[in-house]
């Protein structure tokens, strides 16, 4: 694997330009408040209007709209698990999120995408434990399928800044 592929960064998801960001939404589709809100506010009305058509989505799954006025030209929606202490199944829908997300990427030719750490908000999943799954995720699908020029970890705070980091060089050490 090329280490140069992933990048950690701290700053917004809305500002990055990237072909894709990941939105962590909810099974609506609708919008909310988190990253969320931040992307539908960045992105305008039209995004609403394009989610409205696409029926929900389920924990772990994952959907495409257009970017409308983001700086990207798609936004790939995926619902995250609800953490509710770690025996509900949360582990393998995370990674089922990260894996649909770049999976929809690699089919429609996507080679740049930018991730949110994706429940560790409102959903309450820890960053910890979802970096690890977020970094495991990513590594074995560019391991199999290297078609992704650049793939970005956008970090809000500094918690998952510096997980993000510890987990990506405890693997590529
Ligand atoms: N750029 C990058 N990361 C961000 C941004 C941003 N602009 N804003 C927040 N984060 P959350 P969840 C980080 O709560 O846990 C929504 O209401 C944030 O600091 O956005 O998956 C949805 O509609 C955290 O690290 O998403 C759902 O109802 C991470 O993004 C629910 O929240 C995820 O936090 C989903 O909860």
């Amino acid at each position: 694997m090329d280490k140069q592929v992933i990048r950690i960064i701290k700053g917004d998801i809305t500002e990055q330009e990237v072909e894709a960001i990941v939105n962590a939404a909810n099974s609506s589709l609708l919008g909310g408040g988190g990253v969320d809100g931040a992307i539908h506010n960045a992105a305008g009305t039209k995004l609403l209007e394009e989610c409205r058509t696409l029926n929900g989505c389920a924990t772990g799954e994952a959907k495409i709209t257009q970017g409308y006025d983001l700086p990207a030209k798609w936004v790939i929606h995926t619902v995250g698990p609800v953490w509710h202490g770690g025996n509900s199944d949360e582990d393998r829908m995370l990674a089922r999120c990260y894996r649909n997300c770049l999976k929809l990427a690699a089919e429609r030719g996507i080679k740049t995408i930018a991730f949110p750490s994706i429940s560790t908000g409102a959903y309450h999943f820890p960053i910890q434990r979802a970096a690890e799954i977020a970094m495991n995720e990513v590594i074995s699908f560019l391991n199999d399928r290297p078609v992704f020029d650049r793939i970005v970890f956008v970090c809000f705070n500094d918690d998952t800044f510096s997980s993000s980091n510890r987990v990506l060089n405890e693997r590529i050490k």
